[in-house]
């Protein structure tokens, strides 16, 4: 078989950590539901990453680093729009931390992100101004990734800006729809807009 020629299936893990499951700082409705989804999911993949949201205590992303602003204020960041978020997945503490719940047997690598206190980082893939990668994209192509499966929180954060940087690297790209969770539905809703309109696919877990 040509191996350039086959597909190869990446099941990517965004952000299911403590501090955006119900109890958590940043809590998405539902979150836990697709915890059971993604441990199902996983042996049908060839290769699992994860990513973490993982910033230092005083991450600028937080509004308590910015006295006299409040939690989901918006300010100007190194000339980009960000909104102020509760303090949350804090390295090394429990709300950044995998739920037992979550099999993490078969992650092979966990790529965090939002470590440089003055820049943040929704997608797995680049930083918010695209000015440093994490590495994710050259990993999946040294693996012979073709095609990129997304599950996690939130799904309008941070799971879309990853699906939007992967197509943009042109890995063939699926929302697997029944594996996330967003913040705002309504919001969700526009940001599949944007997905589909970029060539994005989605797919329920049953069809996979
Ligand atoms: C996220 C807001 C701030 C996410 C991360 O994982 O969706 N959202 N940091
Ligand atoms: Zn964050």
């Amino acid at each position: 078989m040509n191996t350039k020629e086959a597909l190869m299936k990446a099941l990517i893990l965004i952000d299911i950590q403590h501090d955006f499951l119900p109890g958590g700082a940043l809590a998405v409705p539902g979150g836990a539901d697709i915890i059971p989804v993604v441990n199902q999911l996983q042996p049908r993949f060839e290769l699992v990453v994860a990513s973490q949201d993982w910033h230092p205590p005083d991450h600028k992303s937080f509004a308590s680093a910015h006295p006299g602003k409040k939690t989901y204020d918006v300010i100007e960041l190194r000339g980009l729009r960000q909104v102020l978020w509760p303090d949350h997945c804090v390295q090394e503490t429990n709300g950044a931390a995998f739920p037992a719940a979550l099999s993490t047997a078969r992650i092979e690598a966990i790529f965090r992100k939002g470590t440089d206190p003055e820049i943040d980082s929704y997608s797995a893939f680049y930083d918010n101004g695209h000015r440093k990668s994490v590495g994710l994209a050259g990993y999946l192509r040294e693996k012979g990734v073709t095609e990129v499966y997304l599950a996690g929180l939130a799904a309008e954060i941070c799971v879309y800006y990853t699906a939007m940087d992967s197509l943009q690297e042109n890995f063939i790209t699926y929302y697997i729809e029944d594996a996330v969770r967003p913040l705002v539905q309504q919001e969700f809703k526009k940001a599949l807009e944007q997905f589909a309109a970029a060539g994005g696919h989605v797919i329920h877990s049953s069809n996979l």
